[in-house]
């Protein structure tokens, strides 16, 4: 899908960077309910007047953003959420009470531990500082392999038998965990360690051969 390249008035807006983990969440919901959109440059490690002009629509200063409309939203499980509402397209929200729960344990895990642990405790430590020529700090990153392990067990626990996290259909928490995942793969220790999980890695194979994963890949 590359209706994002053009500007459309009628399509959602949606503002961040496609670096961003929680920005490529909301596209991967998008291209799965099958919704065209506008992405809108926002990058908010850039230059602070960057970031001022975003505080209107974030006041906390972080990206996604979203707009449809006149409507107004942003927090990454609000947006997520009133795109499967609002459009037509496969449902990304399990209709059973139980699952449903289930799917928000999952994004609360993700939102929780996998995001500050696997993303910022291990990539970002082992892999961008050390090419932004700055040292890891090693106490963040023992942490985070601690984290990073009962992540794993959890998950393969929670998935056990089932196609997609919370049963035979793809929801959200499928798509919170991928982008997440994916960046805490590019650090070798951490790819060792998932390696060990032969179901999750059929997970992840089902996952990373979704049209939404492969075409909302970060620009290298
Ligand atoms: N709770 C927010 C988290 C969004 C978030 O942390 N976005 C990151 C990029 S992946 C961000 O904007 N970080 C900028 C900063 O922390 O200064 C959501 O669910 O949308």
């Amino acid at each position: 899908m590359n209706a994002e390249r053009t500007m459309h008035s009628d399509h959602p807006r949606l503002y961040g960077a496609d670096y961003s983990v929680y920005v490529r969440i909301v596209r991967m919901a998008l291209f799965e309910k099958g919704v065209a959109y506008d992405l809108l440059p926002v990058d908010i490690f850039a230059a602070t007047s960057t970031r001022d002009a975003h505080l209107a629509r974030h006041p906390f200063g972080k990206i996604p953003a979203f707009e449809h409309g006149d409507f107004h939203l942003y927090e990454t499980g609000a947006i997520t959420r009133y795109v499967d509402e609002a459009f037509d397209g496969p449902p990304l929200q399990p209709a059973d009470v139980k699952s449903r729960a289930r799917m928000n344990q999952i994004i609360s895990i993700a939102d929780g531990y996998i995001y500050p642990h696997l993303v910022w405790g291990l990539y970002v430590e082992c892999i961008e500082k050390p090419k932004r020529g700055e040292v890891a700090d090693e106490g963040r990153v023992e942490k985070a392999r601690g984290i990073a392990r009962i992540s794993l067990d959890v998950l393969t626990g929670l998935l056990a038998e089932q196609r997609w996290m919370c049963g035979d259909r793809l929801t959200l928490a499928d798509l919170y965990l991928a982008p997440m995942i994916d960046y805490a793969l590019e650090v070798p220790e951490f790819c060792e360690m998932f390696a060990e999980y032969r179901k999750l890695g059929d997970w992840w194979q089902r996952m990373t051969a979704l049209d939404s994963f492969r075409e909302t890949q970060p620009t290298p």
